[in-house]
């Protein structure tokens, strides 16, 4: 296999509530010094009808409505990130869903607020991520 075959996509967003904090730039230092090729990437400010759609797979989750509130309440920064073995790497470089339980040298731990405001977000699984980039880029945005 060549390397080009080898390399993965995931789909990331950084949250509003970095956004909001200017620590846009810090998330990002941390995804290239993981050694990530950011290969997307767009500042947009979703509407809640469009958080939901991203969101779906939560529909019937008690968080669901406070989720699509939080994400759509400002802008957000919207990734697609490149690496081997992308999609679990960069699971473990964003740390736990509650940045209470987030490992040192995870950017939850270093910049997450709260379980709700954890600052990013990365695709679960090739299924999502495959949903997730074309949600947000055409193929043209990708380089
Ligand atoms: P994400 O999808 O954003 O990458 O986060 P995740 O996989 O670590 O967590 P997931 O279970 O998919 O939840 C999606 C997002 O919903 C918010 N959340 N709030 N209030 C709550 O109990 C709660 N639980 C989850 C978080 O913003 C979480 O990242
Ligand atoms: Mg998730």
């Amino acid at each position: 296999m060549n390397p080009e075959e080898a390399m993965e996509r995931t789909f990331a967003i950084i949250k509003p509530d970095a956004v909001e904090r200017n620590v846009t730039g810090k998330v990002l230092a941390m995804i290239e010094e993981g050694g990530f090729k950011i290969v997307g990437m767009k500042k947009i400010r979703l509407s809640k009808c469009q958080a939901e759609g991203f969101y779906y797979v939560h529909k019937e989750r008690p968080f669901f409505g406070d989720l699509c509130a939080f994400m759509s309440r400002g802008p957000v920064i919207a990734l697609v990130l490149e690496k081997e073995n992308a999609i679990a790497d960069w699971r473990g470089l964003m740390g736990a869903t509650n940045p209470a339980n987030a490992e040192e040298g995870t950017i939850r731990k270093a910049l997450g607020v709260s379980i709700e405001e954890n600052t990013v977000h990365g695709s679960d699984s090739p299924e999502s991520a495959s949903y997730e980039i074309p949600y947000f880029f055409n193929q043209l945005e990708l380089v």
